[in-house]
Order: C-alpha cells, then sequence, then structure tokens
C-alpha cells in the first residue's frame, strides 16, 4: 500500500458533495500533486540573529521558538550578566532575548509532557558561571516564558540522549552516555531509560538492551511511537544499522526488522535524520519511516552515503526500500515536515561526520566539510527529490531547521567549534534565515483560518480531543478555481543533531465542507481529529488547512488531550 489519498470535498457548481469517499482507483494523481511553477525553488532571507548558537530549537508559540546552546561565550547576556545559552527569538519583531538557564546544556535532549510544559532533559559538565547540566531536568511553560531547572534529579548522567513524548502524555528519556564522546563504547554507555513524571513517584532508570547491541553508534538513538488501534505503546527504535519495536508496557522487543541495506552507518556522530512520513486515516495510519544520510566510514575525509531507506513498520516481513537521497550524500541532513506533507531535507555537509574542528587558524581541520547548501523537497507519495533554491550560509554540526506556522521554515546554527569563534572559515553562525518553500508562490489562494470550535485564532493554544470532530471557519479568496482543501495536524516537535523528537504529521479526514451562507468566500471545514494517541502524541499542535498546495496563513495552535471523563 503505497498511495495515500486524503478524503477530499469538492464544490461543484456551488453546489456541495459532502462525505465524498474518494476512490483510490477512480483518482488520477496523487494527493501532491505535480508542481505548476518549477521554476520557482523557493526563497531564503536572514532575518536577524539568535544570540546563542542554535543546537537546539524548538518553537514554543506560532511566533516564538527557543533556542538552546552548550555552555560558551556568547555576546547575548543573561541578567545577571554571564553569557546566555539558552535564547527566545520573537519572528514578529526578529529580537532575541535571553533565558534563563543555569546548568550546561551541551547536547542535551526536550520533548513536550502532554499537558503542554517542554521537558529539556541533559547536559555536561560546567564551567564558568555555569554548573554542572548532566543530571538536570528543566521545565518551560509558554505561559511563564522562562526555563526552571530541576538540578540533580536525573538518576543517571544523560549526555546525547533522546526523548519522545508517550501516549500518556509523560516523555521517555533513553540512552546517551556517562560522559562526552566521539562515539559511544561500553564504559560509558547508559544502555537504560527514564520516564518523567516517573509512574511511581520516583524517577529510576529501566534497562533497555538495545542500547547495548547497538554500540558503539548509539548516540541520539531515533525513537519515534508506532500508530496502532489498540492504544499500546509500541515504539520503533534504530540506532547504527538496526531497528525494532519495543513494547513499553510489556518490556520486550516485539519485531527485529532487518538491518538497513548498504552498510552505512545512521547514527551519531556519522547523523543520519530519520522521520515518519505523513500518516491518513485512509490507510489506518499505515507507518512509513525513513531514514536519511550518514557515512561508511569513521574518518574525517570520507565522502557522505547518497543513501536513504523506507520501511513499513507494521507490515508483515517488510523490507528496506532504498533510494540514492537524491544523488546527494549528506550527514548531519534535518528533514523537516512542510505543511503539504512534503519533506524538506536541509542543512548538514558532505564529507566526514559530526564534531568539533581540531587546531585552529591555518592549521585547522574541520571533521565536517563541504557543506551541502541546497535543499531538496521530498515528495513521499510520488518517491522524488526537488532540487529547490540554495542558501548561501553553511549549516553544519549544531544547526537545526523548524516549520514555523505560517509555512515558512526557520534555518539556523552551525557552530563546528569547541566555543564561539568568529573567525573560522565555519564560524560560529548566528544569523536566522527564513526558507520560503514553492508552494506560497502558488496560483492558489492561501487559507485564512478564521476560528475553531467558535474561539477566534490567536497565539493561544485551543483545547481539542482525540476523536472530536471540529468546525473551523475559513476564508478563501476566489482565485477563479473550486477551493480543494486538506487538511493536516501538526507535531513540530524539538530539534537537535538532525533529530526530532516526537515530530509527527497526520492528514485530518475533512467530514464536511460547506460555504458560510453568510459571507463570500468563507467555509464551514468539519475536521476529524486522530482517534487516539499513538497516532500523534498529546500536547501542543498545530491544524493546518491547505487549499491545493498554498498553505493557510498560519495554522492554529492546539492542546491535544484525551477527553476528560464525564
Ligand atoms: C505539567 O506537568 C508537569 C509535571 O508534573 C508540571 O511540572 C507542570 O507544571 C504541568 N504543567 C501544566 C501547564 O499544568
Ligand atoms: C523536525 O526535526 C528536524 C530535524 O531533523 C527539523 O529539520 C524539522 O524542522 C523538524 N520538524 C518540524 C515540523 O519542525
Ligand atoms: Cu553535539
Amino acid at each position: 500500500m503505497n498511495i495515500k489519498l486524503i478524503l477530499s470535498v469538492f464544490l461543484v457548481g456551488g453546489l456541495i458533495l459532502l462525505n465524498e469517499q474518494v476512490n483510490v482507483n477512480a483518482f488520477p494523481t496523487s494527493p501532491l500533486r505535480a508542481r505548476q511553477d518549477p521554476g520557482v525553488g523557493g526563497t531564503w532571507k536572514v532575518v536577524g540573529k539568535s544570540g546563542v548558537n542554535a543546537m537546539h530549537a524548538v518553537l514554543v508559540s506560532p511566533r516564538k521558538v527557543v533556542f538552546i546552546d552548550k555552555l560558551e561565550e556568547n555576546a547575548l547576556k543573561r541578567p545577571d550578566g554571564a553569557a546566555a545559552i539558552s535564547s527566545e527569538y520573537d519572528l514578529d519583531t526578529n529580537e532575541v532575548k535571553p533565558l534563563g538557564i543555569y546548568t550546561n546544556t551541551f547536547c542535551s535532549a526536550g520533548s513536550w509532557l502532554g499537558n503542554g510544559t517542554l521537558v529539556e532533559v541533559g547536559g555536561d559538565v560546567g564551567g564558568d558561571n555555569y554548573r554542572i547540566g548532566i543530571q538536570t531536568l528543566r521545565l518551560y511553560d509558554t505561559a511563564v516564558g522562562d526555563w526552571v531547572e530541576l538540578e540533580g534529579i536525573v538518576p543517571s548522567n544523560r549526555w546525547y540522549p533522546a526523548m519522545l513524548t508517550l501516549p500518556n502524555g509523560n516523555v521517555m528519556v533513553l540512552g546517551g552516555s556517562t560522559a562526552g564522546a566521539g562515539k559511544s563504547k561500553p564504559e560509558i554507555n547508559n544502555p537504560t531509560y527514564m520516564i518523567y513524571p516517573p509512574p511511581s513517584g520516583t524517577l529510576v532508570d529501566v534497562p533497555l538492551d538495545f542500547l547495548t547491541t547497538t554500540l558503539p553508534y548509539n548516540l541520539y538513538p531515533m525513537v519515534h511511537i508506532i500508530p496502532n488501534a489498540d492504544g499500546k505503546t509500541l515504539l520503533f527504535m534504530f540506532a547504527n544499522q538496526m531497528g525494532i519495536s519495543y513494547d513499553l508496557d510489556a518490556g520486550k522487543t516485539v519485531t527485529n526488522y532487518p538491518d538497513i541495506p548498504g552498510g552505512v552507518i545512521r547514527s551519531y556522530p556519522l547523523t543520519a535524520s530519520s522521520v515518519m512520513l505523513p500518516l491518513s486515516p485512509t490507510d489506518n495510519y499505515n507507518p512509513t519511516i525513513m531514514i536519511c544520510g550518514g557515512s561508511k566510514t569513521f574518518e574525517i575525509t570520507a565522502p557522505a552515503e547518497a543513501s536513504c531507506g523506507r520501511l513499513e513498520l507494521s507490515t508483515a516481513n517488510a523490507a528496506w526500500e532504498m533510494d540514492n537521497f537524491g544523488g546527494q550524500g549528506r550527514i548531519m541532513p534535518d528533514s523537516t515536515i512542510l505543511v503539504d506533507g512534503s519533506i524538506l531535507f536541509v542543512n548538514g555537509a558532505a564529507t566526514g561526520m559530526a564534531g568539533f574542528r581540531k587546531g585552529s587558524g591555518i592549521t585547522a581541520i574541520f571533521v565536517n566539510e563541504d557543506p551541502v547548501l541546497t535543499p531538496f523537497r521530498y515528495d513521499p507519495f510520488a518517491k522524488t527529490y526537488t532540487t529547490l533554491a540554495s542558501s548561501t550560509i553553511p549549516r553544519m554540526y549544531h544547526s537545526i531547521s523548524t516549520l514555523v506556522p505560517d509555512g515558512t521554515v526557520l534555518i539556523a546554527g552551525s557552530n563546528p567549534q569547541p566555543k564561539v569563534d568568529l573567525n573560522e572559515k565555519y564560524p560560529t553562525e548566528y544569523r536566522v534565515e527564513i526558507f520560503s518553500p514553492p508552494y506560497l508562490f502558488t496560483q492558489s489562494s492561501r487559507p485564512v483560518i478564521i476560528s475553531l470550535q467558535s474561539t477566534q485564532i490567536d497565539n493561544n493554544r485551543i483545547n481539542v480531543n482525540y476523536g472530536q470532530e471540529v468546525t473551523m471557519v475559513v476564508q478563501i479568496k476566489s482565485d477563479g478555481t473550486t477551493p480543494s482543501l486538506k487538511a493536516s495536524i501538526i507535531h513540530h516537535g524539538f530539534i537537535t543533531h538532525s533529530q526530532n523528537f516526537s515530530q509527527r504529521y497526520v492528514y485530518l479526514e475533512i467530514t464536511e465542507m460547506a460555504a458560510d451562507p453568510t459571507t463570500a468566500d468563507q467555509y464551514i471545514v468539519k475536521l476529524k481529529l486522530p482517534p487516539n494517541p499513538t497516532i500523534i502524541a498529546p500536547g501542543p499542535s498545530y491544524i493546518y488547512v491547505f487549499n491545493n498546495d498554498a498553505p493557510p496563513q498560519t495554522g492554529v495552535p492546539v492542546l491535544l488531550s484525551q477527553a476528560a471523563a464525564a
């Protein structure tokens, strides 16, 4: 089953056909139709400065992104005068303000709790004006707008851990090492996971053998929830070249998938990126994982591999389907799911591995070289890559990319330096860029979402529940063609080191669409939210409707939860 079709509703001469179940065979093209304007590759614009290096990034509200760096001497200062290592970027003013982190966040991780609070865990040893952060857990509430640090509460050292939001709204922290390293080894491996808030009341580490099997390439393991109808907590875990599905409640491996072919190492420091392709109700959320990039050899002169694998996680005896990653080898790519369900592959390097510069000045050796400046748009239905407009700024080790609810992509960071250095060939990069994908330049009219559940759209999250049918009022200025709407819900995730903890894209069924008799160019659209939290994590997400490929002016921030018992 490769073709995923979305329930669409068509307006025929002002008459409305509701609940039209589209027959796969009767529909001539995939929902991501061929682009009308092949000449347009999107546009790049430098919009501001990040204040701290954007090693980690998270969209905290529709117009604000929080960056987290490692301990280093950034020019941006905290109120106490010390160099800031976290900042909040305002997409309207393009200004940054320092945030209050006081422990070292060097190579940590984050994920949202189901209640809408962000959790960030781990780091490294302390130093000037910063305390040790390797056992720190940090909380960020959008309403407060700053960090609260719980120092020393994490039971073991976590450097390079992965995190994800569980279907019950807790977060899981897994793996990493107990001390910094180029690659992991048995003496510093941390083959355990912990859950926060702890179900037993006490934070404990639980053994996870997979993290021993995959040594030494098991740092920042890739982990995703596998959608299922039973509401089971099934994890897809992948490191090195191996993937399994794991039943977290039973504590056992369910499936040992075949190794990804080709001998390419996918985990840190030969960093690939993993992405769960868009899920759809039309095929019962049949999950496909895609892992792209990496390298065969732990050598700084080794070329990156032009290789991706796709695997259907719930299909019996599924085999990896390999492709050539659009013909461009990359380590450290970022994979950002765009509003129309296509994947933007951006950033990274064509040689070497993740890591810092050795030496300095004319003897400097960069362990990642040959920055890849050209992004690709991948169409997950047609399985094709399209070359987009290039940036001019190398984005290598410690860079990020995140979707913004207005349909653009914020791209920042790159700091293959042990500490801030503005004079090297690849300096600490503070410039923030906005990439506007081609879908912002189509002829189709961009929808303006006026309200959801009768609540006007602003920067506040609207509460919605699994399985709920919600009503949206949408304005679509007539562009001479019949609006053709699709809808989705996106969890934007927490981004670091080419991973995106809990990123998820799910198409929504449009159950009804009718012209609003009171207002011209306005429509009442009913959407059905996914049935259970294995399909998309509870917590903050954004709902989008798009007209052909044209994204809305902005997606709607929601907090997705289980309905409270009546
Ligand atoms: C969410 O839960 C965490 C952990 O129990 C708590 O610290 C936080 O205050 C809660 N957030 C909200 C918004 O209730
Ligand atoms: C998810 O993480 C990747 C990092 O590989 C990042 O590029 C992307 O922007 C994130 N996705 C969203 C929807 O923000
Ligand atoms: Cu790092």
